[in-house]
């Protein structure tokens, strides 16, 4: 269904409105922007990636386990931030589907979903150069992803400074935000390299789930996703909200 300009601009302010901002966080080399293009819909153009200068990372930083390292032979690495908006939908059956959050929307009138969620996705850079922009870019935030490097046990020890930055931004703003960890690259234990999600419980307060994740089981990362979505919006739209809205500033307009 192709709606009027006019419905257009009206349903993004709503969706703009009530749009909940969610951060990937976590030291470098996690996989926070490998997620991040795995799940959300992105513009290729936009991401902020640059060659990975391992050798020199090394010296400075720490991580990137042996084995790690082999895959950065062509990998990136994230200066300041990529972002997204996206909006996830629920349906009847209870499966998520996440659209880029742009050009026609008329998708959220014909289908019935049950959840309206629109997000901004912010994933951010985890060298410690960066590490002022990690503090910037929690502010406002409603919902936290951490992520660590599960073959890679100071990495995981490095969690509970990136949990201070969402800390400090619920003590400044008095509203909690929805925590998950993720010990990424699990599909590494096969080779007797992913130490477990164990050390990650423990470093972290116990209030935030803690879930073994791998790019290479989509699942893994879709489930927790999920949930943490739902779980920041404590007001959400669905299809007849969006329906109401147009009707009644129609209404008032032809006032
Ligand atoms: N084996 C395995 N490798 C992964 C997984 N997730 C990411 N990687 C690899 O880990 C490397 C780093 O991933 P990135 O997504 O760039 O890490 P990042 O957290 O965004 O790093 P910064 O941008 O520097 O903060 C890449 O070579 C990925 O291919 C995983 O689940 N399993
Ligand atoms: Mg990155």
């Amino acid at each position: 269904m192709e709606l009027s300009e006019e419905d257009t601009k009206l349903l993004f302010s709503l969706l703009k409105l009530n749009m909940k901002k969610i951060v990937l966080t976590g030291p470098t080399g996690a996989g926070k922007t490998t997620i991040f293009k795995l799940i959300f819909p992105y513009d290729e153009k936009n991401l902020a990636e640059v060659d990975r200068k391992i050798e020199k990372e090394q010296k400075t930083e720490i991580s990137i386990s042996q084995v790690a390292k082999d895959q950065f032979k062509d990998s990136t690495t994230t200066v300041s931030f990529n972002v997204t908006s996206v909006v996830a939908c629920i349906d009847r059956a209870n499966r998520m589907h996440l659209f880029h959050l742009r050009g026609d929307l008329g998708f959220l009138i014909e289908n019935e979903y049950d959840y309206i969620l629109p997000m901004q996705i912010v994933d951010l850079a985890g060298q410690d150069r960066f590490s002022f922009m990690v503090e910037t870019m929690v502010k406002g935030a409603s919902g936290a992803i951490l992520v660590a490097d599960g073959t890679n046990v100071s990495s995981i020890n490095r969690l509970p400074e990136f949990k201070e930055y969402i800390r400090d931004e619920e003590l400044r703003t008095g509203r909690k935000i929805e925590t998950v960890a993720f010990v990424n690259k699990s599909d590494m234990r096969e080779q007797n390299l992913y130490v477990g999600s164990e050390i990650a419980r423990s470093a972290l307060p116990q209030e935030i789930p803690v879930f073994e994740t791998t790019i290479y089981d989509k699942d893994t990362l879709i489930f927790p996703i999920r949930q943490l979505i739902v779980k920041t919006f404590d007001d959400p739209l669905n299809n007849e909200k969006l329906k109401e809205y147009l009707r009644k500033m129609k209404q008032v307009k032809r006032k």
